[in-house]
Formats: structure tokens, C-alpha cells, sequence
């Protein structure tokens, strides 16, 4: 059960006004609100222990790398992986990502294949893109239907013994979706494919086990899970993260250098090169802890009570339809009222209070497929209330009396 005054009452933030009206804050797809119990765990870490990890024998600097490696610990756990050093600390979804398309460099070779998905973001799609320039290795993807679901017959075929790599989300950031990533990963393993799940919109609202998925590189941001920006989480299997060269050369990554030869840091060092957001991997780890408290079935048993009021109450507005039907989605909501530009509406809105994102969210080959420029997009959180619901029907009920 979700305590919801109690929730709210951990987020400063939903107390602020916007354009001097109370913030309604229904763009969690984007970026999470922070309770104040990870704003503390920053404030604390600048007012007691700020140091350099890794590095000094100094007291402080080892406190610092103490909670470094506890928050570390924390995210092995969270994602259930076997070894605290499969997991990269990195600075956010689009990072790890490349971390993992990079080292493919060396991997693939000319006429190999890489499938990918209809429904991804771009930070899911360009860093293979450019995998495949590098190595002329060939990206197929996956195709979807009108109700923003994969359509998994098309994926059997694109599978064969030339597929190297599967990449999808596990949840579609424009549409909601949650793909049915056992499946797909099952599937690309029959055919020796390594995986990679983009799990930016799925662990806001549910907790993955990267053992029982079997999968093979497992990437999340903080910011999407109540935690800071610019910090993020890379899981790789430990025989894959041997075989993929470093990301990037520098201090942190090595074992000994000299002009003539450098060797690199074991795992899980050899990624994670210069000064890390000391700060914010410790906040993460608290993030971590702050929504486990409140516990994953309760959050997505909430957001789904939810979306389905919000389905209903947005279908009562003539001309409003909704992009994204699948009965498998998580608590994002994307939209259109009749001919109106989304930004219009977003603007209008905002003026209200109301902040939704509009545009095409990073995903315009999703927006091609519908034929729009983009579409107004309200994600929904467990800080969330149906009174925040019903100020968004109004507000847009409004917004389109302007508009009409
Ligand atoms: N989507 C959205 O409004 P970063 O920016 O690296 O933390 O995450 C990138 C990213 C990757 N994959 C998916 C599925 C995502 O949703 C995102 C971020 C935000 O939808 C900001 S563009």
C-alpha cells in the first residue's frame, strides 16, 4: 500500500509553485522528483566526507570510497547481479550505452548483423548506428503495429546465425510498452546474439533480475529512479565486460603504464576511468534504498490504478486519442487533441502548473510511424494523485477550448 501524504511529503519539490500555481508535476518519464532523503545523502556527502576515492590513505578519502562501494553494492543487489564488479558505475543510460557499442568495435566484423527495435530512443539507436560505419556490420530492425507492441514473428525471421547483438528497451519512453524482453532475449541467446536491455524506463517501475533474465548487458540512470542526474548503472556479464576493450583511457583504469605499455584495472575499474560523480553514485545507492522502503509491487500496483484512471478520464475529451495501447504498459500516457500542435498544448498547460513533455521524445522513428510531429506525453509517478489527474482533464479541456 502506498502511503501517499507520507510520499509527497518527502518531495520538497511538489510543494513549489509554478507560474503561481501549485507544480503538478507529470513528467517522471523524463526526470524523477528527489526526496529529501537523497538530497541529504548529497548534502551530507559534501559536508562530511568529500574526498577522492581510490586513491588517498587518507581517513576521509577512504570514507568516501567506502560509500562509494556500498552504493555499488547497493545497485549489485537492487539488480541482483552475481558480482559487485559486473556492475560499471557510469554517467547515466546513454554512457553505458556507449560503452557497450564501442567496444563491439572489435567485435563485429563487416556483413555481421545488429537488430534493434522499432520502439527505442535515439541513445538506443545512433551508438549503433555508428557501431555500424565503423564495422559495416548491418542494423535491422525490429518492426511494430498500431498498438506500439513488437511484433515478435518479424523478430523470428530477422534472427539468424549472422546476428551478433539484440539491443531493445524494456519499456518504450514515448508509448509506455513494456516489450517482452525474456522472450527476445531467449531467442537472440538460440542464436549465440548477445543482449543489451535499456532499462531507462522500466526500473522507475520494476525491479529486474539481470540473472533470471539471462541477460547480458542491462544498462539504468539514476534520475528516472528518484536519484541525481548524470549518474547511471551499466551491468555487463563478467565474461563479456573481459572481452570488451575500455571506453576510455585515464587514471582509475589501469594497473601500470609506461611510455611503452599500459595495463589495464580489473573489472570493474577498467570502465571507469577519471573521477567519478562521487556525490552522486552514493545518492543513488539511497535512491535505491528510498524506493525499495517503499517496495516495487506496491509503486507499480499504484501507477497502474493510475493509468487506468487517467485512460478513462483523457478518453472523455472529444478528439483526444492516445498513442500506445498496449495492454502491457507502464504508467505513461502519449496523446493528441484533434489538429492541435503539442507544444501549443504543453505550453497552455504549463501556465496551469502542469508540466507534461511534448515533442517527439527522442524517439522520431516512433513518430514516423504514426505520421506526427510528436505528441503530448504525461507520465505518471507514485508521488502521483487522481487530483492531479483531474487538474490535467481540465487544464486540457481548456487548452483546447483556446485552441479550437
Ligand atoms: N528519456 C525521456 O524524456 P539518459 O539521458 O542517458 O539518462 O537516458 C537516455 C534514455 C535512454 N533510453 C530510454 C528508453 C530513455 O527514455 C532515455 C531518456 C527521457 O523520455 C529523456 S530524453
Amino acid at each position: 500500500m502506498i502511503d501517499i501524504d507520507k510520499i509527497r511529503a518527502d518531495f520538497p519539490i511538489l510543494n513549489e509553485k509554478v507560474n503561481g500555481k501549485p507544480l503538478v508535476y507529470l513528467d517522471n518519464a523524463a526526470t524523477s522528483q528527489t526526496p529529501i532523503q537523497v538530497i541529504n545523502s548529497i548534502v551530507d556527502y559534501y559536508s562530511k566526507i568529500n574526498s577522492n576515492i581510490h586513491r588517498g590513505v587518507h581517513t576521509l578519502s577512504q570514507k568516501a570510497t567506502d560509500a562509494y562501494e556500498q552504493a555499488r553494492i547497493k545497485v549489485q543487489k537492487h539488480f541482483n547481479a552475481k558480482n559487485n564488479y559486473e556492475i560499471i558505475l557510469t554517467a547515466g543510460t546513454t554512457h553505458s550505452i556507449n560503452i557497450v557499442a564501442t567496444g563491439f568495435t572489435s567485435i563485429l566484423k563487416k556483413d555481421d548483423e545488429i537488430i534493434v527495435s522499432a520502439l527505442e530512443h535515439h541513445s538506443n539507436i545512433v551508438p549503433w548506428q555508428m557501431l555500424c560505419e565503423r564495422t559495416g556490420a548491418i542494423l535491422k530492425v525490429i518492426p511494430m503495429n498500431e498498438e506500439g507492441e513488437l511484433l515478435m514473428n518479424e523478430y523470428n525471421n530477422l534472427l539468424s546465425e549472422k546476428t551478433k547483438l539484440v539491443f531493445v528497451n524494456h519499456v518504450s519512453n514515448a508509448l509506455g510498452t513494456i516489450n517482452p524482453i525474456e522472450e527476445i532475449i531467449k531467442k537472440a541467446h538460440n542464436v549465440g546474439a548477445a543482449v543489451l536491455i535499456d532499462g531507462a524506463q522500466s526500473c522507475p517501475h520494476i525491479k529486474p533480475d539481470v540473472q533470471k533474465l539471462d541477460v547480458d548487458f542491462y544498462v539504468a540512470s539514476a534520475h528516472k529512479l528518484c536519484g541525481p542526474t548524470g549518474v547511471g548503472m551499466l551491468y555487463g556479464k563478467e565474461e563479456w565486460l573481459n572481452k570488451l576493450p575500455p571506453y576510455q583511457g585515464g587514471g582509475e583504469m589501469i594497473k601500470e603504464v609506461t611510455f611503452e605499455k599500459t595495463t589495464y584495472a580489473d573489472l570493474p575499474h577498467k570502465f571507469e576511468a577519471g573521477t567519478p560523480n562521487i556525490a552522486g553514485g552514493i545518492a543513488f545507492g539511497t535512491a535505491l534504498d528510498y524506493m525499495n522502503e517503499i517496495g516495487f509491487n506496491n509503486i507499480a500496483a499504484y501507477e497502474n490504478e493510475l493509468l487506468t484512471y487517467a485512460t478513462t478520464k483523457l478518453l472523455e475529451i472529444e478528439g483526444l486519442k492516445i498513442y500506445g495501447t498496449s495492454k502491457n504498459k507502464t504508467s505513461v500516457i502519449s496523446f493528441n487533441i484533434g489538429s492541435i500542435h503539442p507544444y501549443d498544448i504543453g505550453s497552455i498547460i504549463d501556465k496551469l502548473g502542469i508540466a507534461v513533455r511534448t515533442g517527439h521524445h527522442c524517439a522520431q522513428p516512433i513518430m514516423d510511424f504514426y505520421k506526427i510531429p510528436g505528441t503530448v506525453r504525461a507520465s505518471f509517478s507514485f508521488y502521483n494523485t487522481k487530483k492531479e489527474i483531474e487538474l490535467l482533464v481540465e487544464a486540457l479541456k481548456r487548452a483546447k477550448t483556446m485552441l479550437s
